[in-house]
């Protein structure tokens, strides 16, 4: 298949800065099954690819699928009353105090069914394939019991068979202390690396294990505790650091040589030296700041000390109810100074990076036909306009998903 008449083709390919999207304008790109044969401009199309069939993208622009590397997909119920309530000028902290904040979710979580959880996802991953999204990190964490973990990373596991999105899990047993082991928290701690860490890596449900570091949550050293039990049972780290409060989160990613540290409001100098040094990426979370009130990801310093910065939507019930990827990206310009560009790059080869997935993210000769066609004449048009319907094609490795607009004729 041949996609021709692209206006202008970002290829974000990992080498390069933040800014660097390897474009080429009056494009094409040509796979065979799911993986890309060649890109480059539709005038040096190789004679053998000239007769395959082929779609006019209509002058578009065409960026990689893109990869939202940090959600909570799975859960029961919503929050809109406490949304209410942090209008009204409460805290989440004061929510979370009085039992409300996750662990409201965590109980309309454990109340509902896995064919429920799991329909209610794939509802949405299909919403968010019509944004051009075609990689999700989904991350479990409503449960809190090995049962109810293992009831989400069971939906995590049903949608990566089934539905066309590449779907990478992680375990999040480690995201509040649950109510019955308030008064016992290291008991919860020893469950967790002796009891489910294991089991989850024994039967590959998980790929990285993840900790909510923070006040009201898990301190440093049980983060480091479960972390490294992870570690040892062969998953990767992620953490959840710095986010309310600043807790040494970005140096235990780095310490732990995390695959990314994520949130990171709170990060210090040192913080994003050590996340520099050791070639963690950092993960920026614009919904969850904007919801909360935050103040903004040090994007600037991150990048100008090397950091690779993912952007993503951390959808959740509590503080990043929507799983709208691109306003995402448009919100880490305006709260945190990105660029469009720099936006684009890590939502597509920093995100891959953030998972750990060199495959994915970057369109180019030998990787899977991930791409999104957007009706835009170029990155900065795209996320500045913020058009609702932008994106008119998803193709993941090599299908067609989405499609609106008559760009196929
Ligand atoms: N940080 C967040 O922003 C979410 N989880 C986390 O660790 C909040 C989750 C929620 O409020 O339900
Ligand atoms: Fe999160």
């Amino acid at each position: 298949m041949i996609l021709r008449n692209i206006g202008t083709l970002a290829r974000c390919r990992p080498s390069g800065g933040q800014n660097e999207l390897h474009l080429i304008h009056d494009a094409a790109v040509v796979w065979r099954g799911s993986c890309i044969s060649w890109v480059g401009t539709e005038k040096e199309i190789p004679k053998e690819f000239r007769d395959d069939p082929s779609l006019d993208a209509r002058r578009a622009l065409v960026i990689p699928g893109l990869i939202d590397c940090h959600t909570h997909l799975a859960f029961g119920g919503w929050r809109a009353d406490e949304f209410e309530q942090r209008m009204l000028g409460v805290t989440y902290q004061e929510i979370a105090a009085k039992g409300g904040g996750i662990l409201s979710t965590v109980r309309a979580t454990r109340g509902e069914s896995e064919d429920g959880l799991y329909e209610r996802a794939y509802k949405n991953l299909n919403e968010m394939v019509q944004l051009g999204v075609t990689t999700v990190e989904c991350k479990s964490g409503y449960g809190l019991t090995w049962e109810d973990e293992l009831k989400l990373l069971q939906v995590y596991r049903r949608l990566r068979e089934d539905h066309p999105c590449d779907i990478i899990s992680t375990f999040l047993g480690a995201h509040t202390i649950p109510l019955e082991y308030r008064e016992n928290r290291g008991e919860y701690v020893r469950r967790i690396c002796e009891e489910m860490i294991p089991e989850v890596a024994e039967r590959r449900l998980a790929e990285f294990c993840d900790v909510f570091l923070e006040k009201g949550a898990f301190s440093f050293d049980e983060a480091e505790t479960i972390l490294r039990e992870g570690v040892a049972c062969g998953l990767t780290p992620k953490i959840h650091a710095d986010q309310m409060s600043n807790g040494r989160g970005a140096h235990l990613a780095a310490q732990l040589r995390a695959a990314s540290a994520d949130h990171l409001e709170y990060i210090d100098e040192e913080g994003i030296s050590a996340l520099a040094e050791k070639k963690v990426v950092a993960v920026a979370l614009p919904f969850a700041t904007l919801y909360t009130k935050g103040p903004p990801l040090p994007a600037r310093a991150l990048i100008e000390a090397g950091v690779r910065v993912a952007v993503a939507t951390d959808f959740n019930p509590g503080t990043a109810p929507s799983y709208h990827l691109p306003m995402a990206l448009l919100l880490s310009c305006t709260l945190y100074g990105l660029t469009p560009h720099e936006a684009l790059k890590g939502a597509t080869c920093f995100a891959a990076a953030a998972l750990g997935r060199d495959d994915l993210g970057s369109i180019r000769v030998g990787g899977g036909a991930d791409l999104a066609v957007i009706d835009a004449e170029s990155v900065n048009q795209w996320i500045y306009h913020l058009r609702p319907n932008a994106c008119v094609g998803t193709i993941k490795n090599g299908k067609v998903l989405h499609q609106s607009g008559s760009w196929l004729q």
